[in-house]
């Protein structure tokens, strides 16, 4: 089959896409169902209407663009990935897997392809998590794996409801269920950057996906006694902060030894009342666990809560659990579809785990699914300096064309 990605229109849309959200501090920062998001949706809307696509969105949001297979009904063959992203993020994670699949679909029109199946792309909802308690809504609602007025009474940290924010996306007309029905979803392949350094490492281009690590979110509070800070003797405090950090400092030692796949971070913590002459009264922090293994996410979770139940005497603690994600295999027979279409391209490809969680682990609920991953200079992601090479970019959409006109039946 010949295939050719238009790779300038790729780094267009690229780039187009990176005008929405640039955030003072560096990279982007743009939540979910934020004007941002809004703006950056809409251009893809509008590419997606380009390609002639019929184009609906869903009751969570989620933008879901068909274009017909010859047998009109068949189940799915499904692409895409999410646009929002972390505080001060790259401008790849997640628009490539959007953008990729607009530039591969376009790829398969030109080459005046038709398929046996449909071929779907779809914008997912607050895939990160920054905004709203939790992360993966959009996928998680298109799996059943969240019921979708649990999404919709979502609210963010300011108390706006995730139904009410839905506003921003403008969208007009009846929306699609967000559930898809079992036994509709052929198979489902995101494209993404690794965001880590395995495959620049290893000088190969492409990574085929074969299970995706799990995840376990706590919001923690350590609640101590604000006082003065220099007129307190030290025997009398209750300092929410040396509290905290001592179960911060048992939780990076019970991630080195729990095992390797098995990573522990707080990188969110609020300390109040927060004046530099006040002993912190208290602190609010949110832990994020992972591990590519059930049992070792089980092990991760138990050691935190034993290190919170021997917090220092006169400190209250309260946990409250935020999202927990099961970690999942991909599907082999997607995973050799990815390998042969890279083969297909005379590129070299190797099999891995993804350390970070994506779309796609909701989407192996529905039906078969895998990721093409493409390098990450210097492993580096969810950070300003986040960046790929356009060649690799360029590969990762090309092979991607070639595993959606396989599965599809072209
Ligand atoms: O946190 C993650 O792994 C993903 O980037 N949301
Ligand atoms: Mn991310
Ligand atoms: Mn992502």
């Amino acid at each position: 089959m010949d295939l050719h990605i238009d790779g300038e229109q790729l780094q267009r849309d690229l780039e187009a896409l990176a005008q929405f959200g640039r955030s003072p501090s560096g990279g982007w920062t743009r939540t979910a169902l934020s004007v941002a998001d809004a703006d950056a949706r809409g251009y893809v809307a509008h590419r997606l209407r380009t390609l002639g696509l019929d184009i609906r969105h869903d009751e969570v949001g989620n933008l879901r663009a068909r274009r017909p297979g010859r047998t009109p009904d068949a189940p799915v063959v499904m692409t895409g990935s999410h646009l929002d992203t972390v505080p001060s993020g790259g401008y790849l994670d997640g628009p490539l897997g959007v953008v990729g699949a607009l530039c591969a679909v376009e790829a398969i029109a030109r080459a005046k392809l038709t398929t046996q199946r449909p071929i779907e792309i779809v914008v997912f909802v607050g895939e990160e998590g920054s905004r709203f308690p939790r992360g993966t809504i959009g996928s998680a609602a298109v799996a059943g794996d969240l019921p979708v007025d649990e999404i919709l009474a979502l609210r963010d940290a300011d108390g706006i409801g995730f139904s009410e924010a839905l506003a921003t996306y403008r969208d007009t007309g009846p929306p699609l269920p967000a559930r898809m029905a079992p036994g509709t979803l052929h198979a489902f392949i995101e494209l993404h950057i690794e965001q880590g350094g395995v495959l620049e490492a290893a000088g190969v281009p492409i990574g085929a996906v074969t299970a995706i690590a799990g995840l376990v979110q706590h919001a923690v509070s350590f609640l101590g006694d604000a006082n003065h800070a220099g007129a307190t003797p030290m025997a009398l405090r209750r300092d929410a902060l040396c509290a905290a950090a001592e179960w911060l400092l048992g939780l990076e030692r019970a991630a080195h030894e729990i095992g390797p796949g098995a990573v522990a971070t707080v990188g969110k913590l609020v300390v109040s009342p927060g004046g530099k002459n006040i002993i912190p009264g208290r602190v609010d922090a949110i832990c994020d666990l992972r591990a590519s293994d059930g049992a070792l996410l089980d092990a991760l979770d138990a050691q935190v809560r034993a290190l919170l139940s021997s917090t220092r005497p006169g400190i209250q603690v309260e946990l409250r659990p935020l999202q927990r994600v099961e970690p999942g295999p991909m599907d082999e027979r997607i995973v050799a579809a990815i390998e042969h279409a890279a083969e297909q391209t005379g590129r070299r490809s190797h099999r891995m785990v993804s350390g970070a969680i994506h779309d796609a682990l909701h989407m192996a609920h529905l039906g078969p699914s895998s990721m093409i991953f493409v390098p990450s200079l210097a492993g580096k992601s969810h950070c300003p300096e986040e960046a790929s090479r356009s060649d690799d970019l360029i590969t990762g959409t090309l092979v991607l064309a070639h595993t959606l006109a396989d599965l599809a039946g072209a």
